[in-house]
């Protein structure tokens, strides 16, 4: 503990600079900045905003099918975890991680047996509609309000998880984000998603609690839920269920979990942006193509700075 403050400072240091880089690195777009203020303030004191029907609600839902087609055809899936035998091995204890052969499993159900969850692989590339959704003019207001810069985005994934008779596992208990000094994730539902719908849970204020200060170190620590409710109190964990086109914000340095579904599967896009590429664990970058990222505008551009862009009209 006693180091506690000089690395915090070294750590928050850090993030200035990369922030301040930002700022200069885009002084015309600064507008941005300022008209996201809404959300910026209820986001810094709770950690948690809820924009009611920020997006269309029938390109949310449209977007939902093509999710759930691609899923029932097995394409364009991501890596997928072997949930059901982490679970087995208790992985958690170590930290290790296991991967299933989609060749093994021969339909949507099979998968729901083995895995919690499933994303769809290059979501820019494989679900073009998700690019305006998630780079909407009012999520890069917010997300430049709260992050005081043009914002990174770092990463998104498309994500469906499933009713699965085991559980909870991985991000279904309570965690905090690594990946960089402050993390504000975007959440979108693509359904409905009510108390059984397996919302994303938040506990307010929990952003503002110390924590490790090395990128990675907590990596693999999860909360019980009655831990989380003796330090933050009944009344600050939320579940934050909505309907598609309403959009949540979260700082995901917050304690946070998605609830496990029992009644119906969730699809959703979680965008994340920073100041910067995210330090605190290793990915490859999102991919667009030249054409959608010629399309966007400045705004939005600016945010895509550190996607891998690859021929393709
Ligand atoms: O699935 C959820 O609602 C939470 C996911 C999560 O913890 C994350 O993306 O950091
Ligand atoms: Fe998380």
């Amino acid at each position: 503990m006693e180091n506690f403050s000089t690395r915090a400072t070294t750590f928050e240091g850090e993030f200035e600079g990369e922030r301040s880089r930002r700022r200069l690195r885009y002084p015309e777009l600064s507008v941005a900045i300022e008209s996201g203020l809404a959300g910026g303030t209820t986001l810094c004191q709770e950690g948690l905003l809820r924009k009611p029907r920020l997006l269309d609600r029938s390109k949310v839902l449209a977007l939902g099918d093509r999710v759930d087609n691609l899923v029932r055809r097995m394409e364009c899936l991501g890596r997928i975890r072997h949930h059901r035998r982490e679970l087995e091995c208790d992985s958690f204890a170590n930290g290790e991680t296991f991967f299933l052969n989609p060749a093994e499993i021969e339909n949507e159900e099979g998968l729901a047996r083995e895995c919690s969850s499933v994303t769809i692989r290059d979501p820019f590339l494989n679900l073009p509609e998700s690019i305006q959704l998630a780079l909407h003019p009012r999520i890069i207001g917010v997300a430049s309000s709260y992050l005081g810069c043009i914002p990174v985005l770092s990463y998104i994934k498309i994500v469906k998880t499933f009713t699965s008779g085991f559980g909870p596992v991985d991000t279904q208990y309570f965690h905090r984000d690594i990946g960089s000094y402050w993390i504000l994730k975007v959440f979108i539902y693509l359904n409905d998603v009510d108390t059984d719908g397996g919302p994303f849970c938040y506990a307010r204020k929990s952003h503002i609690t110390p924590r490790e200060n090395d990128f990675g170190s907590n990596l693999y620590i999860r909360f019980a839920d009655e831990k989380v409710v003796e330090m933050f109190g009944n009344e600050n964990v939320v579940e934050c269920t909505g309907t598609a086109g309403d959009v949540w914000f979260a700082e995901t340095l917050g304690f946070h979990k998605g609830k496990r579904p029992r009644s119906a599967p969730r699809r959703i896009i979680i965008a994340t942006f920073c100041v910067e590429k995210e330090k605190g664990f290793a990915y490859n970058p999102i991919k667009i193509k030249t054409s959608d990222l010629a399309s966007l505008t400045p705004l939005q551009r600016a945010v895509c700075s550190e996607l891998e862009v690859v021929p393709g009209y």
